[in-house]
């Protein structure tokens, strides 16, 4: 196979033999040694606002999907159910609820997608996910009397990712890019505070990475991520966040 495509190399043969490649790599990652099917990957991309996540998540789903690997999108809050409807209503300053409550609301909006997640990556299709619950804790304990050890309670358990991406941006670069100030927590001394808790959350396993540069440079990076959490994750268990725990 890569002797035909090194042949035709530029020509449309190429391209559908390239196509190919990616496809039948895929179908490889998807079977284990003993020809079972693997389960998909569970991939966070997490960051301060406007650090470019749901641009990313959305072309890492498309430039993945026409690769050939199964994969899905997700985004918290999750805005489409009857909680994420409060939620939307509470960020959009139209609603004010209790810091505690809204706390849990967010954390009850990751838990309703809990099953669908689940059996995706039973499935052997990978989740691509903006936002989880690291920004859960560090978005809450940006708060006056909140501390991170309280704001990971309600999340313990939730599925482990894989991999977490975490994109860093100074708030100065943050403010100049689109829509910003129009929602609350869309300030920058809170965000501020909001990086510090992400520094303070970040272990040596996440992949830290700026960015302040353009958008294609930026997606390609978090497509070899994405393609070697995928290879390396597909026979390993799935573990609970915050516990030792697997599914
Ligand atoms: N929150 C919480 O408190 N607790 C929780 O448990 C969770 C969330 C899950 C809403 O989240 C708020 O909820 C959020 C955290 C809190 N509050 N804040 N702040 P959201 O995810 O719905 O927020 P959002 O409205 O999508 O904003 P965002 O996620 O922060 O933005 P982003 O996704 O990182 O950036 P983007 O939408 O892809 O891009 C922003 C703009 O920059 C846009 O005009 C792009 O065209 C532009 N852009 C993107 N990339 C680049 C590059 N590379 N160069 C230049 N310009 C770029
Ligand atoms: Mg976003």
């Amino acid at each position: 196979m890569k002797s035909i495509h090194r042949l035709c190399r530029g020509s449309a043969v190429a391209k559908f033999s390239g196509r190919l490649l990616n496809f039948s790599a895929v179908i490889l990652t998807r079977m284990n040694a003993h020809g079972t099917q693997t389960r998909g990957s569970l991939i966070v991309i997490e960051g301060c606002d406007r650090s470019g996540k749901t641009t990313q998540c959305s072309l890492l789903q498309e430039n993945l999907t026409s690769s050939g690997y199964s994969v899905k999108l997700m985004k918290f809050p999750d805005r489409t159910t009857v909680i994420g409807q409060m939620i939307n209503d509470y960020l959009a300053c139209k609603q004010d609820v209790d810091d505690h409550a809204v706390h849990l609301l967010f954390s009850a909006n990751r838990w309703e997608r809990v099953s669908m997640m689940l059996k995706l990556l039973e499935q052997g299709t990978s989740l691509i996910v903006d936002r989880y619950a690291y920004s859960g804790v560090c978005y809450t304990a940006a708060k006056r009397g909140f501390d991170m050890s309280w704001c990971k309670q309600p999340d313990i358990g939730l599925p482990r990712p894989d991999t977490i991406v975490y994109l860093t941006l100074s708030s100065e670069a943050a403010a100049k890019r689109g829509n910003y100030g129009e929602e609350r927590y869309e300030q920058t001394d809170f965000q501020k505070k909001v990086a510090d808790n992400f520094a303070a959350l970040t272990e040596d396993s996440w992949k830290v990475i700026d960015a302040d540069k353009s958008i294609e440079n930026l997606q390609a990076e978090l497509l070899d991520i994405c393609k070697e959490t995928i290879k390396r994750s597909s026979d390993q268990p799935l573990y609970k966040l915050w516990t030792d725990g697997t599914y």
